[in-house]
This record gives C-alpha cells, structure tokens and sequence, in this order.
C-alpha cells in the first residue's frame, strides 16, 4: 500500500532513471578524482589517518602538469556540487519506495533497505561533510579527511551494488520514452504504471511538466556552478562565490588572491626570522642570505582541497639548491616545518617535488615580497603539490642525508 500523500504525477520510473543516468554518468568521476585527491596528498601525512586494508595503492604523485592537481581536485568539488541537486531530485523522486514493501521474503526485503539505507546515508554523509569542510574551519568531532574517506568507500560498495541491482531496469525505463520528445513538449500526463512503484496510483493535477522539473534541477546545478565558480575565477564573480566563501576579500595588488588561513589566525610573528636546514649539514639563512642565490620564476598554481584555486607568479629559490647548500645533492625528500604549529604547519615533498626546478621556496609573488598573510618570509609553491603542502612562513627544511 503506498501512502496517498506522495501524488506527484511527475514521479515515475522513466524520471528516475535520467537522473540516475546522469548520476551514473558523473559520479565515478567524483569518486575517482577524489580518491587521486588522496593520493595526491601522500602516504604518511595523516591524510587519511590509518584506514587499515582500505588504503589507496601509493604512487608518487608526479609534479607535471603543474595543473594536475587543480584538474582533479577542482573536478571533485567542482561537479560534486554540481551534482547535489541532482542528487535530491533523485531522491525526491524516489521517495515513495521508503514506504513500499519489496515483493517476497522479509530477508530480502530487509537486505535491499540496508543497502539503500547505505547508499543514500552515505551520499548524504559525503555531500554534508563535504559542504561543511569548505564552509567552515575543522568543524568535525572526527577528521574531516579520514571521515569523507570511509564515507566514500560506503558509498562506493553501496553504489555499485545499487547500479548492478538496477542498470537494467533503468535502460528499459530510458527506452519507454523520448527525451527529446519529454524536453520539446510540456509533457504532464503521468508515467504508465509499473511495478516500481513509483508511478502515483491517484495522481495530483501537475502543476509543472516533467521538462518544467528537469529544468529546475539543471538550473539548480547551474547556480551552483555560478556560486562556486566565483572563487577561482576571480573578479566581478568573486562576490558571488557564496558556496567557497574563504578570502572573498584579499584585497587588491600584487598578493590580492585568496587566503584561507591568515597571519593573524595563525598567530605569526617574524621578527628575527631565519631559515634552517638541516641535511649533511645545518645552515642558517636570513631572507637576504636567500635573495642573494639564484632566483627563479614560475606560473603555478595553488589549488585548495576546498575547491578553489588561483595561478600566480612566484619567485624564489629552488628547493634542491638549499638541498644541495645542506650538503644534500640528491634529495629523497623534504620535510617542511612552519614557524606556527596548526594543522597545516608542515608537509613532506617526495624526491620528485625536491627536484622539480619549479618547486620553490618562493620569497615573491608577481613581482612583489610576499604579504605576511601569503607567507612572508618564505613559502613553498611546487607543481601539482596540493594546495594544503603550500606550506606559509617556513621555519626548516630538512633533507634526510641518504649517506
Ligand atoms: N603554515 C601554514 N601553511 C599553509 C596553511 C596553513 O594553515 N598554515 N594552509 C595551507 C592551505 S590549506 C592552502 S590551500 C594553501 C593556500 O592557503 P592560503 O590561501 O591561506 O595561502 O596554503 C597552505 N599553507
Ligand atoms: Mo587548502
């Protein structure tokens, strides 16, 4: 017995299955660009913490092209968004199955709800964790990073299962009728009943077409992507990143991109500053000790686990010319220490982002000494290198000697 109140005509299995189709389009996408996302971060950086079996094989995440990462990560946020109104739509659509009883044994019954109850409360988790980790600072009881990671392996058991479960019940529905005929008629009538049970038995009057619903929901993707754009696009539209909402204000000059994390917020002070390596041997640099070695430029970008990223010019020296003043000429890693100590205070570069000749411990940005809030004195800019490794106000670097 379904409840009398879902009467929507417009429900049904054919609107389910566009969604669902554009979901199954999409969303390995999502997955896959996020789990590279993790890749890219690193084994060893607590990102994710330890998660037993369900670690990602580790390969170094290579420094070319420098906008791989901003790639990847920009795709995960970028169409995760992008997708949520799809993604309720969907469920909207499909919501007078949590009240009907699957046909046959109460065991099968029980195993399809558990693994619906999977999917769609882990889409939510990922969706929710996801949103609150660009809106707000370490809002989590848990790590954000190794909770959207378990989150997404739930996810993606419940996912395929699901796609296996009801691939062919979707293309038949596809097939029962046109999308071009449904998108260039204002099509009302509702959908031939099925055994899917989502078709009302005593349907409401419409008050809109099926086209007239699909295209509210692409218009809501639509604004989604106007409101996160914004951030990365920079200019006029920056005001309008209202779902990327960090450093909407950087002000205007040379260093006027997005800060996340500012000078004040991080309690920095750099009066007496000086910069220690540690490898074969220990040196100590003032910044003008480091302005006096080659300097290099490069055009790369930062981009942020939160979805936004930015290209700028950064001039500085090469990481593997302070490897090789630390008495280190072939470096096998770094690890990076800033001079505050929160949660994104320090990283390690494997050999190849050492060794990059654009990986830099940049001193300037577009022509300018880098503003306290960008990282003055020194900051690290290496290609590809996930936007959270950028390490600001660098204290030390230290290069394990292979000796
Ligand atoms: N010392 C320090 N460096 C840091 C951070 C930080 O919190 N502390 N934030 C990182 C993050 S998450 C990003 S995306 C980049 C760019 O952040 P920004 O906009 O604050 O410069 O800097 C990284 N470098
Ligand atoms: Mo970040």
């Amino acid at each position: 017995m379904r409840p009398p109140r879902f009467r929507s005509p417009l429900r049904g299995p054919w609107l389910t299955s566009v969604l669902g189709a554009v979901l199954l389009g999409c969303l390995p996408l999502v997955i896959v660009t996020g789990l590279l996302d993790y890749v890219a971060y690193g084994p060893g950086q607590g990102i994710p913490a330890d998660v037993g079996p369900l670690h990602l094989p580790a390969f170094d995440w290579p420094t070319r092209p420098s906008w791989l990462f901003r790639l990847t990560q920009g795709l995960h946020v970028g169409l995760g968004l992008v997708l949520v109104p799809v993604v309720l739509a969907k469920l909207w659509s499909v919501i007078p199955k949590l009240f009907t009883r699957t046909p046959g044994r109460a065991l099968v019954h029980a195993l399809e709800r558990t693994s619906l109850l999977l999917l769609v409360g882990s889409i939510l988790f990922e969706i929710v964790t996801g949103l609150l980790n660009i809106q707000y600072d370490y809002a989590f009881g848990f790590s954000f990073y190794t909770g959207h990671y378990l989150g997404a392996w739930v996810f993606i058991a419940s996912f395929v299962v699901h796609v296996a479960l009801k691939l062919p019940r979707m293309v038949r529905a596809l097939r029962s009728r046109s999308l071009r005929a449904e998108l260039t008629t204002p099509g009302t009538a509702p959908e031939s009943p099925d055994d899917t049970g989502l078709v009302a038995a005593d349907p409401a009057p419409p008050t809109l077409s099926r086209r007239g619903f699909l295209g509210v929901v692409g218009g809501g993707s639509l604004l989604v992507a106007v409101l996160t754009a914004g951030q990365t696009i920079g200019g006029p539209l920056r005001d309008l990143a209202l779902l990327l909402p960090r450093g909407r204000e950087p002000g205007d000059g040379p260093n006027g991109f997005p800060i996340n994390r500012t000078a004040a917020a991080a309690g920095i002070t750099v009066a007496g500053w000086r910069l220690v390596l540690n490898g074969a041997v220990e040196r100590t640099l003032t910044r003008d000790d480091l302005l006096a070695l080659p300097q290099y430029t490069a055009r790369l970008p930062i981009a942020c686990v939160e979805g936004w990223s930015t290209v700028q010019t950064w001039t500085g020296v090469r990481l593997r010319d302070l490897a090789a003043l630390a008495g280190v000429t072939q470096p096998s890693s770094a690890h990076v220490k800033s001079i505050e100590d929160g949660p994104f205070a320090s990283a390690t570069l494997t050999a190849g982002q050492v060794t990059d000749p654009d990986a830099l411990l940049a001193l300037r940005v577009n022509g300018a000494d880098l503003s306290l809030d960008h990282g003055y004195p020194a900051r690290i800019i290496v290609p590809a290198l996930p936007g959270v490794h950028c390490t600001k106000w660098v204290r030390s670097l230290d290069f394990p000697d292979p000796r």
